[in-house]
Order: structure tokens, then sequence, then C-alpha cells
């Protein structure tokens, strides 16, 4: 997201070379065959993953007769954003395990909620399941970033059950308002990962600080208010 395509060629063509050179696949077809695997084990487990927030927000709107999830949505990381994760960690690719211990946002979901509690609320239920392990935990809600990002991301490990064996798979799980979805999509679009020069960066970090202000502010007013019908 936000490259332009010669470099991601560039990232994705040094993670083949990378791997290739590891000396860990016999052939260039086994290795695209473990790479095949591998992703398809995320994606088994981001489908786990959707499958429990779902199940919540259905028992949810059953018992409460609203709705905490907004919506989900899910990704698999780039190969280029793998290598280039990879790089700023210092690693080479040495081999798929070596990318699997050290990246653990492969599996990416994001459930947008519709209130702060929800965000909490939820990820209790979740991390409270016995399937479940939590890994990491980064509340970005309570301590901001820098530039007024705000999210809860979690890192979970899930239990597949595949032909002949169960494997753990971690997952990145963020959690956020339609405020935050809407400021952090702006921003990724007009910023992220951007190299921007710093004239503009300066020029444009006050405002966007300001509009992730707003928003927060927005969030809590909608916050007080639930609480007062429910009340
Ligand atoms: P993409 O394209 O979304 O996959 P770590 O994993 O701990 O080594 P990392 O990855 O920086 O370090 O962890 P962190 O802080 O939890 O951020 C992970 C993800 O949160 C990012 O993924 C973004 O999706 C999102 N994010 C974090 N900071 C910002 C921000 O300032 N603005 C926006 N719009 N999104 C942010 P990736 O891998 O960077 O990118």
């Amino acid at each position: 997201m936000g490259q332009d395509l010669p470099t991601q060629e560039t990232e994705f063509n040094q993670l083949i070379t990378e791997l290739a050179n590891s000396g860990s696949f016999s052939t260039i077809k086994n290795m695209y065959e473990a790479w095949q695997e591998l992703m398809s084990r995320f994606r088994c487990a981001i489908m786990e993953i959707e499958t429990k927030f779902r199940v919540l927000n259905e028992q949810f709107s059953l018992l409460h007769e609203r709705n905490p999830i907004e919506n989900i949505k899910t990704r698999i990381k780039s190969p280029e954003s793998i290598r280039k994760k990879m790089a700023k960690k210092g690693l080479t690719p040495t081999s798929l395990d070596c990318i699997e211990e050290n990246i653990k946002d492969i599996a990416g979901i994001r459930v947008i909620c519709s209130f702060i509690d929800d965000i909490y609320m939820l990820a209790d239920c979740l991390t409270s399941q016995d399937d479940i392990t939590l890994l990491e935990c980064k509340d970005y809600i309570k301590n901001p970033k820098e530039n007024g990002y705000r999210s809860l991301h979690l890192i979970v490990e899930v239990p597949i059950f595949l032909q002949n064996e169960k494997r753990n798979m971690k997952v990145e799980v963020q959690l956020r308002t339609i405020a935050m979805e809407f400021w952090a999509n702006l921003e990724h679009r007009l910023r992220y990962k951007k190299d921007l020069p710093e004239d503009v960066l300066r020029a444009t970090s006050d405002g966007l600080y300001q509009c992730a202000e707003i928003s927060a502010q927005l969030d809590e007013h909608m916050q007080q208010i639930r609480n007062a019908v429910e009340q």
C-alpha cells in the first residue's frame, strides 16, 4: 500500500532471491509450494478468528439487540511488505520459519466497532477463550501514537486443525472505532510509509494530529450518549 510498483518489484525479487539462496529449498517449485502452504495456513487462522468475532456479534445482538461490530476486514501481508519489515528489523529471510517467527502480522484482521467500550469488551471475550493465547497487546487508544493514531492491537495465537496436524498460528487483531478507522485510512493514504519531504511532513502533522483529537472527542461523546441511553 502506498508504494510505487518498481519498489514493490525490487522487494519481491529480493525476497525470492534471499529465500532461494538460503539453501532451505531444493527447487524454486518447492519454495513456491512451501510459501503457498504457509499463506494458506495464515488464511485459515484468519477464518478462525473472524468466525469467533462473528459468533460474538451474533450472540450480542440476540442478548442486547445491537451489534458491537460494524465491519470486519482481513488481509494477508504482501511478500513485499514482509521483506521490507524483515529488512527494517535487520533480518534476512533465510527460511519460512524465520519469517513466521519474526513477522507477527502476516495474518491481519481489523474489527471496526461502534463504541470504545465494545473494543475492550470484544478483546476480553476473544482473549479469554481457551484456545487463544495472547502474545502481545499494544493499546494505542489509552496511549495514542505521537501522530494521533489510535487502535487496540493484539497479537494472538490460534490453533488451526489440518488433515493430520494442529498448528498454532499468529494473527494480528486491530480493534478500532469507525472514527479511528476514518482517521487511519485517510492518514495512511496521505502520509503513512511515504517518504514525504520534511517541510510537507511538518506542515501536515499538526493538522492530522488535530483531526485525530477531534475524532477521539467524537468517540467519547458517542460513548457518553450511549451510556446515558442505556441507563
Ligand atoms: P500494513 O500495510 O497495515 O500491513 P512490530 O510489529 O511490533 O515490530 P509495527 O508493525 O510497527 O511493529 O507494530 P504496530 O505499531 O502494532 O503497527 C502495526 C500496524 O498498525 C501497521 O501495519 C498499520 O496497519 C497500523 N499502524 C500503526 N501505526 C500507524 C499509523 O501511524 N498510521 C496508520 N494509518 N496505521 C498505523 P504495517 O505493517 O505498518 O502496515
